[in-house]
């Protein structure tokens, strides 16, 4: 299985920017990377994420939105993200199970505990084994996604539009997350230079990698067990992609 890695962090924080040049870091080390997002990310996602945020569907419950979300992440990962990983392809997604959480668990107040049970229902138990989040504070993501909107990028939606207050509790809601999990979890001021950023990820990414390739060569062992030693090395180095 590939690893899966996610990012998360408000409007703003250079999500984007930072996928897009880990994508290209990766393909060019010739590791096969699928990059994909939520909500959405199939067919049946995108046509949810529509009416997630449509800003004309004030009236959603924080229950409808939570479910809708999972909905839409359980085709996401039955359709995209489950062919990808046993596909040994690096899954990277913008926004996943944690958003949820910060979202509608941290930011609407439902029971977080009811919603990682909807989670692990809707994911089949796929967690991501790496969340980067971009933290930002709250003020300067708004003002940087109203900039983008005046320059033509992006979109405005209904959870853009909740109160400030709510994006504080979500921020805080990642903070607490981030410090429970720490192996799990990469934090990163998002106000640092896009360049510091990325590299950081990428190590982060690279070591993560080793790893994958490591557990990867000794499940080969243990599946091929007639082989030797110096075959199975042989073998991984022509088709693992994570060998260093
Ligand atoms: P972007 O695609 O622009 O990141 O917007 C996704 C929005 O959906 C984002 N809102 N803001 N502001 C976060 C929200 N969201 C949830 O509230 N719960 C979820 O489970 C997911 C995946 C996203």
């Amino acid at each position: 299985m590939g690893p899966f890695i996610t990012f998360e962090g408000p409007e703003g924080s250079g999500k984007t920017t930072q996928i897009r040049l880990l994508e290209q870091r990766l393909k060019a080390d010739s590791v096969s990377v699928l990059c994909t997002r939520e909500p959405g990310g199939s067919p049946i996602g995108e046509q949810i994420r529509h009416v997630l945020h449509d800003l004309g569907n004030q009236a959603m419950d924080p229950r409808t939105e939570a479910l809708l979300y999972s909905a839409a992440r359980a085709q996401h990962v039955a359709q995209v993200i489950l062919p990808a990983l046993r596909a040994d392809q690096v899954v990277i997604s913008d926004r996943y199970a944690e958003s949820t959480l910060a979202y509608q668990g941290y930011g609407h107040g439902l029971d977080l505990d009811t919603l990682q049970q909807i989670t692990a229902f809707a994911t089949d138990g796929v967690q991501a084994d790496l969340v980067i989040y971009m933290d930002l504070d709250v003020a300067l993501g708004l003002q940087r996604k109203r900039q983008d909107l005046q320059a033509g990028r992006g979109e405005w939606n209904r959870m853009d539009d909740q109160a400030v207050a709510f994006h504080q509790r979500v921020r805080q809601g990642y903070l607490d997350m981030a410090a429970a999990e720490p192996a799990r979890w990469l934090v990163i001021d998002a106000a640092e230079s896009v360049e510091n950023i990325h590299d950081r990820v990428y190590q982060r990414i690279r070591a993560l990698l080793q790893a994958s390739g490591e557990s990867h060569r000794a499940r080969r062992r243990a599946s091929q067990p007639s082989t030797t030693q110096g075959e199975q090395e042989h073998g991984d180095q022509v088709t693992c992609q994570y060998c260093p």
